[in-house]
C-alpha cells in the first residue's frame, strides 16, 4: 500500500519529483517508517506465536491476562486527583534544582523527621522478579507515583542490574527508560546505583569511561548517585565519587554493611565501620550511605551503628538501605529512623518483603505518631493496588520464596542473589541442592577471606560455591587441590585483583595456588592499568555499524559491548519492543485477541492474530496470519521446535 500511495502521489504522477521531495512530503516517509515498525512488531508477535517466549528466566506465562489497572488517588476531601493534567506537588527535586547539591543535602539534614526512598522501580524488582519489570509498566504508573510519593527523598529507578537486564533480556534502551520517567516525574529526585569503578558493569572500566557514563546519566535524568564498592575498597569507590562530582550530581558515597556486627570476633565490626566512614567522609560526599545488601543488620546493630555515625557526623545526612531477607527490615529501618537516620529505603507493599526492601506502609505505621516521613500513607496504599496486579503480570519470574530466611546471618547472600540462586536450585529440581548451595556459599566466603559480598564480589562467592557443589569439594579439598583445579573466571579475576583489594588482604597461600603463573597479582586498583577509551573513535565505529548513535549508546557499548550489539540486532529485527504491553511481550497472542499499541503520538496499531499455519516441512517455517488495522498480513516464521 505504501508504494501505491507513493506512485499515486500527484508529484509522481506528474513526473515532477525533485530532490527536496523527502523534505516537502515527510508524511509519506513517516508512513514508511511506521509501516516498517508495524511489520517488525508483527514479526515479534508471530515469532512468539510459533516459538513461545525466549526471555531468559521465564517460566510459563503471566498469571494476569489483562493489563493492570491504574488506581485512582483521592485527596483529603475524597475527590479523585487528575494525575495526568495536574502538575504534581513540588518536591525535593525542586530544592535540588534551585539550590544545588550542597544546599539540598543541608536541607535534607534539617528536615524534622525521616524521609523515605522508594526502591520499587529498581531494587525491589531486581530482588524479587529478576529485574524484569519493563519501561512500559513504569511509565504507566509514573504520573500517579509523582503525586503519591511527592514527599519522598527519591525514587531509586536506575543502575544496578537494571541497565544490563534492560538491554539483554527486555530488549529495550535503559536511557530511553530514564528519559521517559524523568519527563513524567519532575518533582521527585531520581537515584541510581553505581558500582564505583565498575560503573554498572561487573569489573573495572577505564576512568574516562566512568566519567563519560556518569555525565550522560546526570544529563538524562539521574539526580543522586549511590556509589559503592563491593569490597569497600576506597580507591575503587573514589573513581565513582569523583565522576559524580565532575558531573554535578548528588554524591551518596556508600559503605557496604557485611554480616552481623553484633557477633563477637566479626571482621566487620563497629571499629571497622567508624574507621572507614572517616575516610569516606574525607573523600567528600553530600550524603553518607549505609548499604545492608543481605539484610543482616539487626535492629540492635542498626541502633549501634547508625546511632554512632549520627553522633560522629551531626551535619551529614545518613541514608540506610536494607533487605528483608531475615524479616527484620522494617524494624531495622524504623530503628534507624529513631536514632537519627535522615533517609531509609522501602518498597511498595506488593513488591516488598523477603529479598526486597521492607514495606512502605509497614514502616509508616511503625513510625506513626513519632516520626514525620512526609508521606501520605493513604496515597501510598492506593498506589500499591497497581503493583499488586503487576506482581501477577510478572509471576513467571518469581523465585517463589515463601518466608524469611534466618540463615542469612550465616550465609550472608545479598537479596537479589538469594532469589537468583534459589531459582537456579529449583531449576535443577533437587530439594537438597538449595541447602547445599547455601552451605557451600558460606564455605566459599570463608575460603576467600570473609569478603564483603555484593555485585560483583557476590558473584565470585556464588560461582565458587556452585563450583564446589558440582565438583563435590569441601573447603579442605579446595585448599589442598587449589594448584590443580580449574577455577571459574570470576574467582581468577578476584584473586588477580581485578575486582579491587579486600579488607585485610587476600588469603594466602590460596591466592598463589589459584593464580599459579596464569595471572598477575595486582596490588593497586585495576583502572590504573587500563588505557583510556577513545570515545570519539568508538562513536564513529558504532555510527558506521548502526547508524543513528548518541553519547548514551557509546556509554552502553562501553559497559556491555556484546550485549549492546545484540540489543541493536534485536532492534533491527523487531523494532522498539518497549511499546508492547507486557502480557503481549511475554505471552503468545490468543487468536482473535486485539493488541493495541501506540507507536507514536496519534499512531495506534491494532493487531489481531488470525491463524497460525501448518508447518512447511521443506522450509521449516509456518505462516502466521494477522490483521493489522483491518488489513491481512502474512508473516513467515521459522519453527524452532
Ligand atoms: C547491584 O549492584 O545491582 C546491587 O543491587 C547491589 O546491591
Ligand atoms: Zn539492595
Amino acid at each position: 500500500p505504501f508504494l501505491l500511495t507513493l506512485l499515486m502521489h500527484p508529484v509522481f504522477i506528474n513526473g515532477d519529483y525533485w530532490t527536496t521531495f523527502i523534505d516537502d512530503t515527510p508524511q509519506l516517509f513517516k508512513m514508511v517508517s511506521s509501516q516498517n515498525r508495524a511489520q517488525k512488531l508483527l514479526q515479534y508477535l508471530a515469532d512468539l506465536s510459533v516459538n513461545g517466549s525466549s526471555i531468559k528466566g521465564q517460566i510459563g506465562v503471566p498469571k494476569l491476562t489483562t493489563n493492570p489497572n491504574i488506581p485512582l488517588l483521592h485527596n483529603r476531601e475524597g475527590d479523585v486527583i487528575d494525575v495526568i493534567n495536574t502538575t504534581p506537588p513540588s518536591g525535593w527535586r525542586q530544592v535540588l534544582l534551585e539550590k544545588g547539591p550542597e544546599e539540598f543535602a543541608k536541607q535534607i539534614r534539617k528536615f524534622d523527621g525521616t524521609l523515605i526512598m522508594d526502591t520499587t522501580w529498581r531494587d525491589a524488582h531486581q530482588s524479587l522478579l529478576a529485574t524484569r519489570v519493563r519501561t512500559h509498566d513504569l511509565v504507566t504508573i509514573a504520573p500517579t507515583t509523582a503525586h503519591a510519593l511527592a514527599g519522598a527523598f527519591a525514587l531509586e529507578c536506575w543502575g544496578g542490574a537494571t541497565f544490563d537486564v534492560a538491554m539483554r533480556f527486555l530488549h529495550e534502551d535503559p536511557w530511553e527508560r530514564l528519559r521517559k520517567l524523568r519527563k513524567l516525574v519532575p518533582n521527585i529526585p531520581f537515584q541510581m546505583l553505581l558500582r564505583g569503578a565498575n560503573g554498572v558493569a561487573y569489573s573495572s572500566l577505564p576512568d574516562n569511561a566512568i566519567d563519560h557514563f556518569v555525565k550522560q546519566a546526570k544529563e538524562n535524568g539521574v539526580d543522586i548517585f549511590r556509589v559503592f564498592d563491593a569490597l569497600n575498597d576506597l580507591e575503587q569507590l573514589k573513581v565513582g565519587v569523583d565522576a559524580v562530582k565532575k558531573a554535578g550530581g548528588v554524591v551518596e558515597a556508600t559503605i557496604c554493611y557485611s554480616g552481623d556486627m553484633l557477633q563477637p570476633g566479626k571482621k566487620y565490626n563497629l571499629d571497622y565501620y567508624l574507621e572507614i566512614s572517616e575516610k569516606v567522609v574525607k573523600m567528600g560526599t553530600h550524603i553518607l550511605g549505609i548499604k545492608d545488601m543481605a539484610g543482616t543488620m539487626k535492629p540492635a546493630a542498626a541502633k549501634l551503628l547508625i546511632g554512632s555515625l549520627r553522633a560522629k557526623y551531626p551535619e551529614l545526612p545518613i541514608h540506610v538501605h536494607s533487605h528483608d531477607s531475615a524479616g527484620t527490615a522494617v524494624t531495622s529501618m524504623a530503628t534507624c529512623a529513631l536514632v537519627g537516620a535522615d533517609i531509609v529505603d522501602v518498597a511498595t507493599n506488593s513488591m516488598s518483603g523477603m529479598t526486597s526492601q521492607g514495606s512502605i506502609n509497614a514502616l509508616l505505621a511503625s513510625l506513626d505518631g513519632e516520626i514525620n516521613t512526609n508521606i501520605d500513607a493513604r496515597h501510598v496504599r492506593e498506589l500499591d493496588a497497581y503493583w499488586a496486579e503487576m506482581r501477577l503480570l510478572y509471576s513467571c519470574f518469581e523465585a517463589d520464596l515463601k518466608g524469611p530466611d534466618p540463615e542469612v546471618y550465616e550465609h550472608e547472600i545479598p537479596g537479589g542473589q538469594l532469589t537468583n540462586l534459589l531459582f537456579q536450585a529449583q531449576q535443577l529440581g533437587l530439594g537438597e541442592q538449595w541447602t547445599e548451595t547455601k552451605r557451600a556459599y558460606r564455605e566459599a566466603n570463608h575460603l576467600l577471606g570473609d569478603i564483603v559480598k555484593v555485585t560483583p564480589t557476590s558473584k565470585v562467592v556464588g560461582d565458587l560455591a556452585q563450583f564446589m557443589v558440582s565438583n563435590k569439594l569441601n573447603s579442605d579439598d579446595v585448599r589442598r587441590l587449589a594448584n590443580s583445579l580449574d577455577f571459574p573466571d570470576s574467582v581468577m579475576d578476584f584473586f588477580e585483583g581485578l575486582i579491587g583489594q579486600p579488607y585485610g588482604g587476600f588469603p594466602e597461600p590460596l591466592r598463589s595456588d589459584v593464580l599459579r603463573n596464569k595471572r598477575r597479582k595486582l596490588t593497586s586498583r585495576p583502572g590504573l592499568e587500563l588505557s583510556p577509551f577513545d570515545l570519539e573513535k568508538i562513536k564513529e565505529d558504532l555510527e558506521s555499524r548502526f547508524g543513528d548513535i548518541n553519547e548514551c549508546d557509546v556509554a552502553s557499548y562501553n559497559m556491555y559491548p556484546k550485549v549492546y550489539e545484540d540489543f541493536q540486532k534485536m532492534k533491527e529485527r523487531f523494532g522498539d519492543l518497549s511499546v508492547l504491553p507486557t502480557k503481549n511481550f511475554l505471552a503468545p497472542p490468543v487468536i482473535g485477541e486485539e493488541i493495541e499499541v501506540t507507536i507514536e503520538k496519534g499512531k495506534t496499531l491494532i493487531m489481531k492474530l488470525q491463524a497460525v499455519g501448518d508447518l512447511n516441512k521443506d522450509t521449516g517455517t509456518r505462516e502466521v496470519y494477522f490483521e493489522l488495522n483491518g488489513e491481512l498480513r502474512k508473516i513467515p516464521v521459522v519453527d524452532k521446535s
